[in-house]
């Protein structure tokens, strides 16, 4: 039987471990057929990404820093040469600098405001403008979102803001991209334990949280959310675009928690 994404062309920014989310997403789509490109910031991380990526035969491994226009320039690049077209796209990457990751929101640096905003928000756009002639009808974009956009959490910060940006500019690229038949969605994830929340302060407590009183009482997987970034992508959610879908026990439907 062919799979939910059988033959799709599927570029997946934002592993950088085991425990990444990207990773349970491109698993998830390998498992439907898709083919994949997986992309890597830098060298170090380069270690880790290609002994996962020879687990799926086939994989395309490439740089890309979404800071450096010249590295979205070159991916694209590389993508044409190998592949007639590119349809589906998962955007899994954040950053902020440690010291904005704790305190006072108020405090944030100007510095470290763009740093977020750009690594975080700009290069959904930028990487949607490079790939645009790549894509077509039938193409799909998800990214990862948290609800920290929405609510005050203690210490996600100027994270918090660039989420909100990056929700917005779903909004904005499904309205933009969707005369073409390429949808644009995010998927709004419950904590969970990788690398880029390992080391916020009482991250434990948040988790145990979140199981005493989420509707579903336990914690979000990573395999949760490919599912359902598996769904966005696929023919499923032909109709569906601009949207933000929560993946989190529904904890974001409780009050007074
Ligand atoms: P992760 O640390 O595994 O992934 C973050 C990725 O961002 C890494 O692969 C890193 O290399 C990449 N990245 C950072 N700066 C980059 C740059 N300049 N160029 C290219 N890549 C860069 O952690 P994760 O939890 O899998 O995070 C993936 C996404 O999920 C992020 O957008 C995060 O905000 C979101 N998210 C995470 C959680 C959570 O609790 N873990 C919850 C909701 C949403
Ligand atoms: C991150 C910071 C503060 C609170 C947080 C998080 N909570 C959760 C996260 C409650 C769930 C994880 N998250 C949703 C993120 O988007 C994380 C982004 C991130 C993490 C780091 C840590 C290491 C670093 N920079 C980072 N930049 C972005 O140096």
């Amino acid at each position: 039987m062919p799979g939910l994404v059988q033959g799709k062309n599927t570029v997946v920014l934002g592993v950088a471990s085991e425990r990444s989310i990207a990773w349970a997403i491109a698993r998830r789509l390998a498992q439907e057929g898709a083919n994949l490109a997986l992309t890597y910031q830098n060298e170090r991380l380069e270690k880790n990404v290609r002994p996962l990526a020879e687990t799926i035969p086939g994989t395309l491994v490439l740089p890309c820093d979404v800071s450096d226009d010249g590295q979205i320039e070159s991916l694209v690049q590389s993508l044409q040469a190998q592949w007639d077209r590119v349809d589906l796209l998962v955007h899994s990457v954040a950053f902020a600098k440690k010291e904005e990751l704790s305190g006072r929101y108020v405090d944030t640096s100007r510095d470290g405001f763009h740093l977020a905003m750009d690594v975080s928000v700009f290069s959904l756009v930028a990487l949607c403008k490079a790939l645009e002639p790549l894509m077509g009808a039938g193409s799909s974009v998800v990214t990862l979102t948290y609800i920290g956009s929405e609510r005050v959490v203690p210490n996600y910060n100027v994270m918090g803001v660039a989420k909100a940006a990056l929700e917005a500019s779903v909004r904005y690229l499904a309205s933009d991209l969707g005369p073409q038949g390429i949808r644009v969605n995010a998927v709004s994830a419950g904590p969970i334990n990788t690398f880029a929340a390992r080391a916020i302060a009482g991250f434990t407590t948040m988790l145990q949280r979140v199981r005493e009183v989420a509707p579903l009482r336990r914690n979000t997987e990573a395999e949760e959310v490919a599912d359902t970034a598996l769904f966005l992508l696929s023919d499923l959610a032909r109709g569906v675009t601009g949207e933000v879908i929560y993946v989190d026990s529904g904890y974001h439907a409780m009050g007074m928690v």
